[in-house]
């Protein structure tokens, strides 16, 4: 009986690591509310990622929602709808219009020649997104931003270890949300981090955070509960300690799947993009029906048949969603419709064994006609 392979499988530190990481909370009974752990990771974490700027979150949705609240955007949003649910509920849930761009065929990013055309006097803010890990064109988009006055919102939430010329992507924009699901590559259970770079913005996402309390009997912003508790910081301390490890792994397993897979008529794989170093977040394979001979569909269910778990990451498109209720016109991006329809991505964990690898490559080979 051949094992189960899931799409990832969170990493986690040795038992006793946690334990110990754990233990001061059975003395201090402080479990949440920005305590000794929050201090510690966000330290930890403004020290790896190299930024001026951080604070923690319950997880990534949180992030981006309370971000565009702290910036005050209102009206239109340029966004990309190659994405997770997430990045466009967190636009709408702010009272604000997404409006689509466009991406690349190569690296599913958004297409910064079609930014400009979007823009009307509505608009307030470019939301993209650096998907799979991929980096977005941050130099071209900021030059539009900067001409129009737009803020800059990166959903950065693939991108944990990703360093674009030597700067982690949370140095780039207004601010950028990383995630630290237990699915991500770097994981605190549940999770996620605003960087920013105005202090201002940093101390409102701060009370948003907390209910929008300022002191004791001063509350003068509408709030959410968005604190990270101790006990996912605590675990995401214990990660960081093991990300290097941890890369260097899933490195392994790219390049397993790169030596099966590449120059095969009618896959597309992830590019490696320049002056980029890449955190192996995902492996996402793009299907030409016309030149492998079977659809994205086919090699699904024939590694579902296997009981391999690949995820058709990102399908459906967030503007063709039941809950907008055809709002958005799905032609306006037809190059994210055409990949959404084709992609495929497979599993990548750290502990996915080069044995597993080829299972799952033969597979998918084995679909080509
Ligand atoms: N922006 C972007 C671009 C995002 O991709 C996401 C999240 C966000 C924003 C929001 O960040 P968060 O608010 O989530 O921090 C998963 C994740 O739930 C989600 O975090 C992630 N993106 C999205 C791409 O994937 P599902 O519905 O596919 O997860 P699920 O439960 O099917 O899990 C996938 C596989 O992961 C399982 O087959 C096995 C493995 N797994 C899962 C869990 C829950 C584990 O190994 N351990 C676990 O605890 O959404």
């Amino acid at each position: 009986m051949k094992n189960k392979i899931l799409v990832t499988r969170s990493s986690m530190p040795s038992i006793e690591e946690y334990v110990e990481e754990i233990k001061p909370m059975w003395e201090s009974h402080w479990l949440t509310n920005m305590g000794v752990k929050h201090e510690k990771f966000r330290e930890m974490l403004r020290e790896y990622l190299s930024v001026d700027n951080i604070d923690l979150l319950t997880n990534g949705h949180m992030a981006l929602e309370l971000s565009i609240q702290a910036l005050e955007v209102k009206g239109e949003v340029i966004t990309t709808p190659f994405t997770f649910a997430s990045t466009t509920h967190a636009i709408v849930r702010n009272g604000c219009t997404p409006v689509f761009c466009d991406i690349n065929a190569d690296d599913y990013t958004m297409d910064v020649s079609k930014i400009e055309s979007l823009i009307t006097d509505k608009t307030s803010a470019i939301l993209p997104v650096h998907v799979y890990g991929n980096v977005c064109n941050v130099e071209e988009i900021q030059r539009i931003a900067n001409k129009y006055g737009l803020k800059v919102i990166y959903d950065a939430a693939h991108t944990f270890g990703v360093r674009y010329k030597g700067r982690s992507m949370g140095s780039y924009g207004d601010v950028a949300c990383y995630s630290f699901h237990a699915t991500k590559v770097f994981n605190s259970i549940e999770g996620g981090a605003v960087c920013y770079k105005d202090k201002e913005v940093g101390e409102s996402i701060a009370r948003l955070k907390n209910f929008g309390i300022r002191g004791p009997e001063v509350v003068d912003g509408v709030g959410a509960n968005a604190k990270m508790n101790e006990f996912c910081a605590a675990m995401g301390i214990c990660n960081l300690r093991h990300l290097d490890e941890e890369l260097v792994k899933r490195k392994r397993v790219t390049e397993r799947y790169r030596e099966r897979l590449s120059g095969v008529d009618g896959i597309q794989l992830n590019p490696e993009q320049p002056d980029v170093e890449p955190n192996y977040a995902y492996f996402p394979v793009v299907f030409d029906e016309k030149k492998f001979g079977a659809t994205r569909n086919d090699v699904f269910e024939a590694l579902a048949a296997e009981k391999i778990g690949a995820r058709k990451y990102f399908y459906p498109l967030t503007n063709t969603f039941e809950c907008f209720h055809g709002r958005y016109d799905v032609q306006l991006t037809p190059v994210a419709l055409s990949i959404s329809r084709r992609v495929l991505t497979l599993p990548l964990y750290s502990d996915l064994s080069m044995e597993e690898v080829d299972r799952i490559c033969d597979i998918v080979l084995s679909c080509k006609r």
